[in-house]
């Protein structure tokens, strides 16, 4: 192994924060650190945490963070969202931020832009909850803001998913609309300290019995995130879930899916952006028809490393 890829496998924070850094940039050296360490990954429990803007998820996560410290688990968090109000200093509530900074080496936060996309992963998400896994953290929290459509990338990541929904926004139903229902492994209903927060429990219930999805139907959990009431529950019903269902995006079927799309972004990224450019241009112009641009495009494809 390299002396990078062996500093981050024995749990050096400086190493990861630097491989990080480099897987997230979709380098060439963010790869080869991946498939150096790759016969680590595997062993993380992935958390995915989504709901709309507001929920209280980051609020959440935080409390996650400091129950899962208190059971000496080491954890690795990504925000995938640059506007969201985590950082470094930020998400450590005080309760569990110490004052020796030794102690904080528990705990591994990265923002990851989505570049202009709500929702979804934004590029790099899989490749940096993959280093994290591979560096040793027990448990990888992913924070993503849930816009109805691209939710369905954290549900294929995350070994549990968890939907944070709010009482007395009509969210109850938006997530029935928004494809929620079907990815989430876990409600969390937060904000449980305003009024309609049983409403909302007994809405998703309806919804269930509707789709009678039979046994095996996501928990509900009522939680007052910025009071740390029912995390502790939440975090059973995680538990409870991922015993379930085991590491569900682990198979080779997942793979299948993932390989792909790796191949379509390492194709294309292979093809110089002005030769798409030049070539889009001669086909408006009708100088060449799109078959013949394809040909000339792919002709680029093997000089892929
Ligand atoms: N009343 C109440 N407010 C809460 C609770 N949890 C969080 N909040 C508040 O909700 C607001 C949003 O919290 P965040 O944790 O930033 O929510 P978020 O879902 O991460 O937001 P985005 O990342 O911007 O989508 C903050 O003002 C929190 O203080 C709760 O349990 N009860
Ligand atoms: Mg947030």
């Amino acid at each position: 192994m390299s002396p990078l890829a062996e500093r981050i496998a024995a749990g050096d924070m400086r190493a990861l924060a630097r491989g990080a850094t480099l897987v997230e940039n979709r380098s060439a050296a963010g790869q080869a650190l991946i498939a150096e360490l790759w016969e680590r990954t595997g062993r993380a429990m992935l958390i995915g945490i989504t709901g709309p803007p507001g929920a209280g998820k980051s609020t959440l996560v935080n409390c996650l963070v400091g129950r899962l410290r208190e059971e000496h688990k080491t954890v690795g968090v990504i925000a995938v969202d640059p506007s969201s109000p985590f950082t470094h200093g930020a998400i450590l509530g005080d309760r569990i931020r110490m004052p020796d900074h030794h102690a904080d080496a528990g705990v591994f936060i990265r923002s990851v832009a989505t570049r202009g996309r709500v929702g979804g992963l934004g590029p790099g998400t899989l490749e940096l909850a993959l280093l994290l896994d591979a560096a040793a953290r027990d448990v990888v929290l992913i924070e993503t803001v849930g816009a109805g459509q691209d939710e369905i990338e954290i549900a294929r990541l995350a070994d549990v998913t968890v939907v944070v929904l709010v009482p007395g926004m009509g969210d109850g139903v938006q997530a029935i609309k928004a494809g929620m229902m079907e990815i989430a492994d876990v409600f969390a209903i937060n904000k449980a300290d305003l009024p309609g927060a049983d409403q909302l429990e007994n809405e998703i219930h309806n919804m269930q019995s509707l789709t009678g999805a039979g046994g095996g139907l996501p928990a509900i959990r009522q939680v007052v995130a910025a009071e740390g009431r029912g995390v502790t529950e939440l975090l059973a019903d995680i538990a409870a879930s991922f015993e379930k269902q085991g590491r569900r995006n682990r198979r080779a079927e997942v793979w299948v899916t993932r390989l792909r799309e790796m191949v379509a972004v390492s194709v294309l990224n292979s093809i110089p952006e002005e030769e798409f450019s030049r070539h889009a241009e001669q086909v408006a112009a009708k100088a060449e028809d799109p078959y013949a641009a394809v040909a000339m495009l792919k002709s680029h494809i093997t000089h892929v490393h």
